[in-house]
């Protein structure tokens, strides 16, 4: 079953946007499996945009990223990279589909609300960065028996 990095960033901590952002996530489906409130460091910040870096918005990227508390995720589902990535929307709000989270609640190209891993392969390494074994927690949800991988 697929696993997938979500962070509620700054600007939804701050706006009070973590349970509705939870939520849309929750009800589609998706199996949280591990949560916490952490302020990012600058190491993990450059690590985890790393692919950014030498772009225009990067400074001010790692600046807001690390400039309060996020909600850091992981979800599990059935590819559920691709189904967070569509629930977020487009990266520029403006641009994102009503009915999307960034459609629906953001404004701005910077601040705009949360974070999806885009790949399988960046999910683990993601992942990895951001969580410990011990911080994982399967449990069985009755329903799972039925689920297609
Ligand atoms: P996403 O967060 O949708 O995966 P991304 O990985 O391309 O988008 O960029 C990471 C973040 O950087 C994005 O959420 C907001 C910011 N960003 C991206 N492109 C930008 C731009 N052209 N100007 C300002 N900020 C940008
Ligand atoms: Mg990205």
């Amino acid at each position: 079953m697929e696993r997938t990095l979500v962070l509620v960033k700054p600007d939804g901590v701050q706006r009070g946007l973590v349970g509705a952002i939870v939520a849309r996530l929750e009800h589609r489906g998706l199996k949280l499996i591990g949560l916490k409130m952490m302020r990012i460091s600058q190491d993990i910040a450059a690590r985890h945009y790393a692919e950014h870096q030498g772009k225009p918005f990067y400074d001010g990227l790692i600046g807001f990223i690390t400039s309060g508390p996020v909600v850091a995720m992981i979800w599990e589902g059935r590819e559920a990279v691709s189904v967070v990535r569509s629930l977020m929307g487009a990266t520029d709000p403006l641009k994102a589909a009503p009915g999307t989270i960034r459609g629906d609640l953001a404004l701005d190209l910077g601040m705009n609300l949360i974070h999806g891993s885009d790949s399988p392969a960046r999910a683990e390494t993601e992942i990895a960065l951001f969580f410990s074994r011990g911080e994982l927690h399967e449990y069985e949800r009755t329903m799972d028996r039925w689920v297609r991988e």
